[in-house]
Formats: structure tokens, sequence, C-alpha cells
């Protein structure tokens, strides 16, 4: 069925004022369905039939890059781990890749420039009402997920970061595969023509440019390939989305 069928389909639910009760229904049916379970799905389709799954975020030029691109939420990661591989300027990074994937591994960032890489000029917007447009350079998340095998089963990429908010509470996002595949999508590395500074993710932070700056997590530690994330954190697949923000983060 094509997008705008199935939405055209749910209209009608929601008009016979079946929708919800629908959608209760598939949620519990399917494990990780959460997403289901509102209206924020609607906003999902709504936003795929507008721009779909493939259209790209708007990019900028050179001129239009920010004099300052403001880091915001954590800026220095306090955890040991995160500092001892801060002091040895990252050279001992590793990004782990696990989960629903036929090639679990470590990669370093050389490994994954070598699978591909994008350069591209966005503008950030944060839920706070500030945004700033910057330079990213970085491998295509599709690159990686493409080396590394993704299974039948794999529904979301999850992020998983160094920094804590609130004891063994690691910052963490997660989005769909489609949108993971997407072009613009980038574990990036570089920050209009320099590594990463820490206060914006060094070394590796996620670009998932259609969404809200907090989808866009830093200081990637590893990424992890799943079915459902109703079991990890208290299980909206995100910090801030166990904290009330929408999963779906459409801008
Ligand atoms: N690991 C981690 N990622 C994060 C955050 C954070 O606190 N920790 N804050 C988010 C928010 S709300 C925004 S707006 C952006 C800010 O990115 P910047 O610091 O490069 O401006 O990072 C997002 N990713
Ligand atoms: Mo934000």
């Amino acid at each position: 069925m094509t997008d705008r069928r199935r939405f055209l389909r749910d209209l009608g639910l929601a008009a016979s004022g079946a929708f919800l009760a629908g959608c209760n229904r598939i949620s519990q049916s399917e494990s990780g369905a959460r997403v289901l379970e509102s209206a924020e799905w609607l906003t999902q389709r709504v936003q795929r039939i507008v721009s779909p799954s493939t259209a790209l975020a708007r990019e900028f030029t050179e001129a239009d890059i920010s004099p300052v691109f403001r880091p915001n939420g954590t800026t220095m990661p306090q955890t040991a781990l995160y500092q001892s591989l801060m002091k040895n300027q990252f050279r001992d990074y590793r990004l782990g890749v696990e989960g629903l994937v036929d090639r679990p591994g470590e990669f370093s960032i050389d490994q994954l420039r070598a699978l591909g890489e994008r350069t591209q000029i966005t503008r950030h917007d944060c839920v706070e009402g500030w945004s700033a447009i910057g330079k990213w350079q970085g491998t295509p998340l599709g690159a990686l997920l493409a080396h590394v095998g993704v299974k039948e089963s794999a529904r979301y990429v999850m992020f998983h970061c160094f920094d804590e908010w609130g004891e063994d509470t690691p910052y963490y996002e997660s989005i769909d595969i489609t949108e993971a595949r997407h072009p613009q999508t980038l574990l990036a590395h570089s920050l209009n023509g320099a590594p990463l500074p820490v206060a914006n993710g060094a070394p590796l932070r996620l670009r998932v440019e259609r969404q809200l700056g907090y989808k866009h997590a830093k200081y990637l530690r590893s990424i992890e390939v799943v079915s459902s994330f109703e079991d990890i954190g208290d299980g909206k697949g995100g910090y801030w989305e166990d904290n009330g923000y929408e999963w779906y983060a459409g801008i």
C-alpha cells in the first residue's frame, strides 16, 4: 500500500472515531510500535507525504554558515571513559556497532571515513528556539549499515552516548531504518572544516537533518540496530522522549 493510500485509510479511521482504539490495538500486538499509540503517528505520515522519505533537507552555501555554532545540552561529558579518550585526542576511539547486524564490530574514525564521505551545509533547529547553520562532514550512516549488513527484523537504530544525565542515565536517541538510510543522515566527524569541537559532540555525532536538534545525538559511543526500543531507558526511544518530547521530531 502506498503512503498516500495508508494515510487516507487512517483518516477514515479517525473520522469514524476508531482511530485511537485501532492504533492502541496495533501497538499492543506489535512490540516497539509505541509511535502508533498517538497522533504522532499521524504527524509522521503527514510529514512523509508532504516530504517523502527521500526528500532532502535544505542545504545552504558557505556564506550562510553561522559565525558561531552554539553548543547546547552536554558540552563536556564527565564520564571517566570519555575523559580518558579525550586526553589522548580520541586516537583510541572506536564506534561500537551491535544488535541486529550480520557483522558487529568496532570502527575507528578512519575506518568510517573509508566507507564514504558527505559534506552538507544545513540548519540546526533546537526546540529551545535557536537555530544555527553549519557545515558537517561525515560518513553516511547508510554506508555503515550496508557494510555491516542489517538483519530483516531491524526497525530502528539506537545511538548510545558517552554523556550521562543522572546516574547511569546516558543520553541516547533513535531513528527508524528509513531515516537511518537517508543520504543526509551522517555520522559526522567535522564541523566547518575542522574536527568536531568537544562542545559539539567530538569525536562523532549524528546528523539527521529533517528532525529537531535533540535527535542529533552527540558523543556517540555505539550504535545498536533493534526491532524495538521498549526495553531501552524508559522505553520511549530517547533521553528527551523519556522526558516528554516526541519521538518523531520532524521540522
Ligand atoms: N549526547 C548528547 N547529544 C545531544 C545533546 C546532549 O545533551 N547530549 N543535546 C541535544 C540538543 S537538545 C541539541 S539542540 C543538540 C545541540 O548540538 P550542539 O551542541 O552542536 O549545538 O545536540 C543534541 N544532542
Ligand atoms: Mo535542542
